[in-house]
């Protein structure tokens, strides 16, 4: 019987090993979810690291536990982790795939790691692997491994998903090993990203890096034909609808900031420690708009968590000052005796507290610089079960293509979100509701499931296509 193999980097699951105790903890994730009524399934099996560094004497024992999950480790060392992980993925693709090209570090020996690491991924793909299975391999830090697979398995099903965005032309051809991702990437019969330009930007790279013929959205290679596609990334509506409506913790949390805030009205912004998230120019922007509107003093408060995120890095780290600073100076200035304008952590909380803030906050405040899709802002739709509140979406998140009833923002243009808080803070009623209802349908219709199914199901296709072109 055939299987499925879905890869990334790391497995739903984190592996903990204290004083040689061995714990798992299952990832809350959309992607674990959405995957999950897949992998368990059959024969089917997840490849991925485990999250931590295991000793060789203990690595058996890891796989064994695993192996009852479904799940399938690839083991990495403190190496592989310093150079293929922070450094190649972290700060050459991360970066230039967000538009940050300065902040990238071409260093060979990341280089060296990457490719050792996607042949590790191989090889554990080998070990299970058999003709007729399909594999659905993801994101960015495994760009080289579908090409390296195609070499072993010549007409095995792959697909690959990218999570982040594809950069254009101009940015991506930077990258001194830009010929190879991309032929890595051509290994498989489908590759997909979140938006239409993503797609567009990569089939602009292949075509004029490797000087490849294209027709549309499918392009030729090594006698292949690769078809290249949008899907857009839902979430798991249900669950986070349902945690405001049913949910004990959740209803209990949202009573507290209920007496917490009487009287404040909260704008809610959760991100990752990151350069991409644009969290300094989202602190600019409230800065000018408490300046501007003083009538807002005491009745308006940004709760602004920042979970943190590769803060031992140079970047991070000075972002993580320059976060510290810009709060203090705004709530210093601003702040009363009995009001704090920004509210802010540096830490993550449960999804029972994030659920009670998407439900409590009138507003949700999304401005990345650049972002592949963006899940909060999604999240934030399918908890408003009053069908009220104001999403503030940057039209750098992919979430903006589909999202178009948010007040969409150019996040470079502090004034213009400023602007936005003011509209938002003034919009009726019945406008909220329009837009919002609008935005739950569409959450709600393409949400996770719907993503894997819709992607499983063009693989598919896409392997018949090009399985009755190889006939003629
Ligand atoms: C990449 C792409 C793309 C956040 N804080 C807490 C917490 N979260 C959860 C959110 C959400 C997830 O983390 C963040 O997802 P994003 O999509 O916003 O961002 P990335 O992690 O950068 O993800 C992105 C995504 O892949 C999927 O393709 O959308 O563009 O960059 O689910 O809820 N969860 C908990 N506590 C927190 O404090 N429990």
């Amino acid at each position: 019987m055939s299987k499925t193999i879905i890869v990334s980097n790391r497995l739903p699951v984190k592996v903990n090993i204290t004083d040689g105790e061995l714990s798992m903890q299952a990832s809350e994730g959309g992607l674990a979810t959405g995957l999950g009524s897949i992998y368990k399934e059959g024969n089917n099996v997840w490849i991925g690291w485990p999250g931590t560094e295991v000793a060789e004497e203990q690595q058996k024992h890891v796989t064994n536990q695993l192996k009852d999950l479904r799940l399938s480790p690839v083991f990495l060392t403190k190496e592989d982790i310093l150079l293929f992980y922070e450094g190649f993925s972290n700060e050459i693709l991360w970066p230039v795939f967000h538009y940050m090209s300065t902040y990238a570090r071409y260093e060979d020996e990341y280089w060296e790691s990457y490719r050792q690491v996607n042949e590790k991924f191989k090889t554990a793909i080998l070990q299970v692997a058999e003709a007729g299975d399909t594999i659905w391999i993801h994101d960015y830090q495994l760009l080289l491994l579908a090409g390296l697979i195609r070499r072993e398995l010549p007409n095995i099903t792959i697909g690959f998903f990218q999570h982040i965005p594809f950069p254009s032309y101009e940015l991506f051809r930077l990258i001194p090993w830009r010929s190879e991702l991309l032929e890595g990437m051509l290994g498989a019969d489908l590759v997909g990203f979140h938006t239409y330009d993503d797609a567009r930007h990569f089939l602009s790279a292949a075509t004029r890096i490797l000087q490849l013929q294209s027709s549309s959205n499918i392009v030729t290679y090594n006698q292949r034909s690769v078809v290249v596609e949008s899907f857009p990334m839902g979430i798991d509506d249900t669950k986070f609808n349902d945690l405001v409506l049913t949910n004990d913790e959740v209803r209990n949390n949202i009573s507290h900031l209920e007496e917490s805030f009487t009287n404040i009205r909260m704008i809610l912004s959760i991100d990752r420690l990151d350069y991409s998230k644009g969290i300094l120019q989202r602190l600019q922007a409230f800065d000018i708009f408490l300046q501007e509107h003083p009538e807002y003093k005491e009745k308006v408060s940004l709760y602004m968590i920042v979970v943190p995120s590769r803060d031992t890095v140079t970047q991070y780290k000075e972002l993580r000052d320059e976060i510290d600073k810009l709060v203090g100076n705004i709530n210093a200035r601003f702040r009363t005796n009995t009001w704090s304008p920004v509210n802010y952590f540096y830490r993550s909380f449960p999804l029972e507290m994030l659920s009670a803030l998407y439900s409590f906050a009138e507003i949700c405040l999304v401005t990345p610089m650049r972002d592949g899709m963006n899940l909060v802002c999604k999240e934030y739709v399918a908890s408003r079960t009053h069908n009220d509140g104001v999403l503030i979406l940057s039209e750098m998140a992919g979430a903006s293509k589909e999202l178009i009833d948010a007040i969409i923002v150019n996040p470079n243009n502090v004034r213009q979100m400023s602007a936005a808080l003011v509209e938002a803070l003034n919009m009726s009623e019945d406008e909220q509701v329009r837009r919002m209802t609008q935005m739950r349908m569409l959450v709600s219709k393409y949400n996770i499931t719907n993503w894997v199914k819709v992607f499983m199901e063009r693989l598919e296709e896409t392997k018949r296509l090009q399985l009755s072109l190889q006939a003629r």
